[in-house]
């Protein structure tokens, strides 16, 4: 709790531009989630690094990044935006709970499989430990309540087995968080494969639609996107495509399933891609403006980036000289 507010904390990495799937599954519900915590937002760098990075690009996508979340509706000044980087709590609270994780649960992460199969030439321990700095960042702010994407919860739940742990040694000292996962728009599915996620890092540049793609490209992404030969826009695991264009329809457009299939009972799959990439604009396009007319502004996000890395940094000390003391660590003397 923080001032009589629950606490919320989440964060996204800065690899990649991010895609339809990155604000549909995670960004819009921080937007809704907002006002009611305390919220921390991080743009997690140190996780970036787990995977190759050109630093001049991993410096510039961060940047754009920060500034998106606030071109998106977040209020900065609300809520705690900040680079990971700049609080080394993060790296130092990742390093004790290291040492109360396991190897076996660490392997059984799907995430790092995954990862590991794609990026064979560089499988590093911080690829494989990367679950445990997630743990540090949402312990280290005690948070309540963690909003992700489906794809996240394996990695939730080992956060809170890292915690219930620690305090069965220690007595109470994480907060135990819960994952938050919106009703729709939890996992966004590849418009040119529906049975995968739609990711940043796809090498299909028709299989994601980009949060900065202009109108014209994301209406012919649509058009492209991979359907079936059904003939029906029916919400059904048996027509993936569909399906997904459904849950994007009705994610951008706050509409219901039902009321989307009525909506277009009896039309042809053109019509209905189109009305799917004309939502998607009207959602994108304000924040396309919103975020080109804020990275003008340099003196501004600077400003956020220091104010709210002292604010971060200030709750993260608390968390982590508590557990300093837990675990044994010689008093610092003043
Ligand atoms: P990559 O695919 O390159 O690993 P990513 O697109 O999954 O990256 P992350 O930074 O790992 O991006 O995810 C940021 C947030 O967006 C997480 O909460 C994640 O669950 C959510 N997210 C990512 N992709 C999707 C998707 N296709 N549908 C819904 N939510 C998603
Ligand atoms: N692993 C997350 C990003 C992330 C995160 C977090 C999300 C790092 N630390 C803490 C929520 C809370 C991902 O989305 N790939």
């Amino acid at each position: 709790m923080i001032d009589g507010k629950k606490v919320l904390f989440s964060g996204m990495q800065a690899t990649g531009n991010l895609t339809l799937g990155n604000y549909l599954g995670a960004l819009k519900n921080w937007l809704t989630l907002s006002d009611e915590y305390e919220c921390f937002y991080s743009v997690v760098d140190l996780h970036s690094i787990t995977v190759r990075q050109e630093p001049a690009e991993l410096r510039k996508r961060a940047r754009n990044l920060l500034t998106l979340y606030i071109a998106a509706g977040l209020d900065p000044k609300k809520n705690c935006i900040y680079y990971q980087s700049h609080v080394s709590g993060h790296a130092q609270l990742s390093w004790i709970l290291n040492c109360f994780t396991y190897m076996g649960e660490l392997n059984r992460m799907t995430q790092f499989k995954d990862k590991a199969a794609k990026h064979a030439d560089n499988i590093n321990a911080g690829l494989f430990t990367y679950p445990v700095l997630m743990a540090a960042d949402i312990l280290l702010f005690q948070a309540d309540v963690v909003p992700v994407g489906k794809d996240q919860l394996q990695h939730l739940e080992i956060t809170r087995d890292i915690a219930q742990r620690f305090n069965a040694i220690y007595g109470d000292v994480f907060t135990i968080p819960e994952p938050y996962v919106g009703k729709t728009g939890a996992k966004i599915m590849s418009l040119q494969d529906p049975l995968k996620k739609m990711s940043k890092s796809d090498e299909n540049p028709n299989a994601s639609i980009l949060l900065m793609d202009d109108e014209d490209t994301i209406i012919r992404k649509f058009k492209r996107a991979v359907t079936d030969s059904e003939a029906c826009i029916c919400y059904r695991d048996e027509q993936p495509g569909i399906k997904n264009l459904l849950d994007i329809y009705c994610t951008c457009t706050n509409k219901s399933t039902e009321e989307a299939v009525k909506e277009f009972q009896g039309k042809g799959y053109g019509e209905f891609k189109l009305a799917v990439g004309e939502a998607v604009v009207s959602v994108l396009k304000p924040i396309q403006e919103e975020f080109n007319r804020l990275s003008k502004d340099k003196a501004y996000i600077d400003g956020i980036i220091k104010e709210n890395a002292d604010k971060a940094g200030y709750f993260a000390n608390k968390t982590l000289r508590k557990v300093e003391k837990k675990v044994g660590f010689p008093e610092r003397i003043r």
